[in-house]
């Protein structure tokens, strides 16, 4: 399967949530009322799409109902996907880090998936020659050092490791030197994900920042909060969590190939106005890719890719 294939399966159960909610009431209502909007509106929050973009989303469907003076409620259709694409968007400068010599941390809690999108992400730019660094700071566990060699290996960037037990802080420092030293053009700072303690994780991630400020101020800053798409609610929860002790910059939302709760993605970008740049849709370095709000809403309705034709959704059916 490939990567469009396999968001489309992993966005199977939101399609059902969503998309089939949607359909009936596209064919049970005969006029567009309030009643059609109501209907909609319950649709879309339980889909997980939650309260704002609902709103947004809706507000928007109702603008162009007008302006194009639309009588049916199956016209709505096409209008509410466009409505969905437009609110995704995420503009022109979500990857401008690539073009500096970029410090990115990656944050977020126990299990997400934070060290296997580093290592997906640090094979990425290896492949278009970009010298990476990466900084295991998350010293906790010797096993998450241990996996990050296997992936700094496997994608030829140089890890700067810890011991386990070691001051995060400490390799954050030894990690700027050798960046700078070698004249890396990104920098990953792979964390701890210790959320049950907000205190000290603040702290943490204060100590790590200030030493970037002082260290590298040159540097241009990227902070990614990795969310597993699975955990629905409490992805977003974790979002505006990690966003009250870190100016977070970017999502990435991991396991879009499992029973993702892709409503998620639509919801956390409206609620903290941050945007999903990175989907990871498995284990292996293919498998994560910038977000593409085109594709993601076809796949989400079951559509084929823009810029193709329309076999490669219809095979997997
Ligand atoms: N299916 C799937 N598994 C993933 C994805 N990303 C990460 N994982 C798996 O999730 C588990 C936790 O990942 P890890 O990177 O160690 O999480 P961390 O604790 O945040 O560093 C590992 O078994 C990964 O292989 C993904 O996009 N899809
Ligand atoms: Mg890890």
């Amino acid at each position: 399967m490939g990567f469009f294939e396999k968001l489309v399966a992993g966005l199977g159960k939101t399609r059902d949530n969503i998309v089939s909610g949607m359909d009936s009431i596209f064919h049970g209502f005969s006029r567009i009322d309030d009643d059609f909007y109501e209907e909609l509106e319950e649709v879309l929050i339980m889909g997980d799409l939650g309260v704002q973009a609902t709103y947004d989303i809706l507000d928007d469907l109702k603008a162009k109902v007008k302006e194009k003076h639309i009588k049916e409620p199956m016209e709505c259709r096409e209008l509410l996907i466009e409505s969905i694409k437009e609110q995704m968007d995420i503009g022109e400068t979500a990857y401008e880090f690539e073009n500096h010599t970029s410090v990115v941390m990656v944050i977020g809690v126990n299990g997400v998936g934070k060290t296997t999108t580093i290592g997906k992400l640090a094979g990425k730019l290896r492949a278009e020659d970009k010298k990476v660094v990466i900084a295991a700071a998350d010293t906790f566990r010797a096993a998450a050092g241990e996996q990050l060699k296997e992936w700094a290996n496997r994608s030829q960037a140089e890890l700067i490791g810890g011991q386990e037990g070691s001051d995060p802080a400490s390799v954050v420092f030894d990690a700027v030197a050798a960046a700078k030293a070698r004249h890396a053009d990104v920098l990953m700072i792979d964390t701890a994900g210790r959320l049950h303690n907000k205190k000290n994780l603040m702290e943490e991630l204060r100590k790590m920042n200030k030493i970037i400020d002082r260290e590298f101020p040159e540097a241009y800053r990227e902070t990614l909060v990795v969310l597993d798409a699975t955990t629905g609610q409490n992805a977003l929860q974790q979002a505006k969590e990690f966003n009250d002790v870190a100016e977070i910059t970017g999502i990435v939302l991991t396991k879009m190939d499992g029973t993702a709760k892709g409503g998620i993605a639509v919801a956390i970008h409206a609620e903290l106005g941050v945007p999903v740049k990175y989907i990871g849709v498995g284990e292996t370095i293919d498998d994560l890719q910038k977000f593409d709000a085109d594709d993601f809403v076809n796949a989400l309705f079951e559509r084929p890719k823009d810029d193709e034709t329309s076999e490669e959704v219809s095979e997997n059916k």
